[in-house]
């Protein structure tokens, strides 16, 4: 399979392969979104079919739980599991102390709801998105619809108080309307460069009225595999 692959996907392959091993009998898995989660899913439907593993699964978006359900696995809402075992997922940024940058998905919300609703989160990736200081990936804050454009000034003004630099702040689009995630919320990029204090920027985000989450991951994940493009693997 993974021959034909490209390096990037090779190496995204090998991560998710290799996260499937640490899923258990009876296990509730929630399940990422993103392309290195999608090979997670298969993967993991392929140890389902070949080993009969009684595995449920909840998905971060509404696309995760339809490639779940066409590799024949049991889907079930996070409100029905009540608890995770395990959630693996993607992401976007990874630094030393394994915060993350996710969100580039446009599902962070559900993405960090169900990982901080899991005994442990692991993270699948490939060796390019590892950084020394996380913010050359816009960071996505999810925001409600009314009154976008105020909370977008009202982080600007955040950003300028924090004297954070490179605070571009774009709304996500999808074509040429703005992009809604699951829930109907609109996402802003903000292009910042880098985030020197992400344990600062994080909660002060979040405090902003229309602000419903931001993509900052921070200690809520145990290990990240991360894929090479020979199909080496390492696990941190
Ligand atoms: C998802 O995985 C998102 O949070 C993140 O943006 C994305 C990474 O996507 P990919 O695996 O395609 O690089 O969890």
């Amino acid at each position: 399979m993974s021959d034909e692959l490209s390096p990037i996907e090779r190496a995204k392959f090998a991560a998710a392969r290799r996260a499937v091993d640490f899923v258990q009998d009876g296990m509730r898995v929630g399940l990422g979104t993103g392309s290195t989660a999608a090979w997670m899913v298969r993967c993991l439907g392929e140890r389902v079919r070949q080993e009969g593993l009684r595995i449920t699964g909840v998905p971060t978006s509404t696309r995760t739980g339809e490639l779940a359900r066409q590799v024949g696995l049991s889907v079930v809402t996070l409100e029905q599991a009540g608890w995770l075992d395990l959630t693996i997922d993607g992401a976007d940024e990874f630094d030393v102390d394994l915060t993350l940058i996710k969100g580039g998905g446009g599902a962070l919300l559900q993405e960090k709801i169900v990982a901080t609703a899991s005994d442990q989160m692991i993270v699948i990736t490939d060796a390019m998105k590892e950084v020394a200081v996380l913010g050359a990936f816009p960071l996505p804050v999810e925001v409600i619809g009314f009154g976008w454009k105020a909370t977008r000034t009202l982080i600007e003004e955040l950003l300028t108080t924090m004297d954070v630099m490179g605070s571009d702040i774009s709304l996500r689009m999808a074509g040429d309307i703005p992009f809604r995630t699951d829930e109907g919320n609109l996402i802003l990029d903000l292009a910042l460069g880098r985030i020197g204090n992400p344990r600062q920027l994080a909660p002060l985000l979040n405090q902003i009225p229309g602000v419903v989450e931001n993509g900052l991951f921070i200690d809520i994940c145990d290990k990240v595999v991360i894929g090479h493009a020979d199909g080496a693997v390492e696990t941190r």
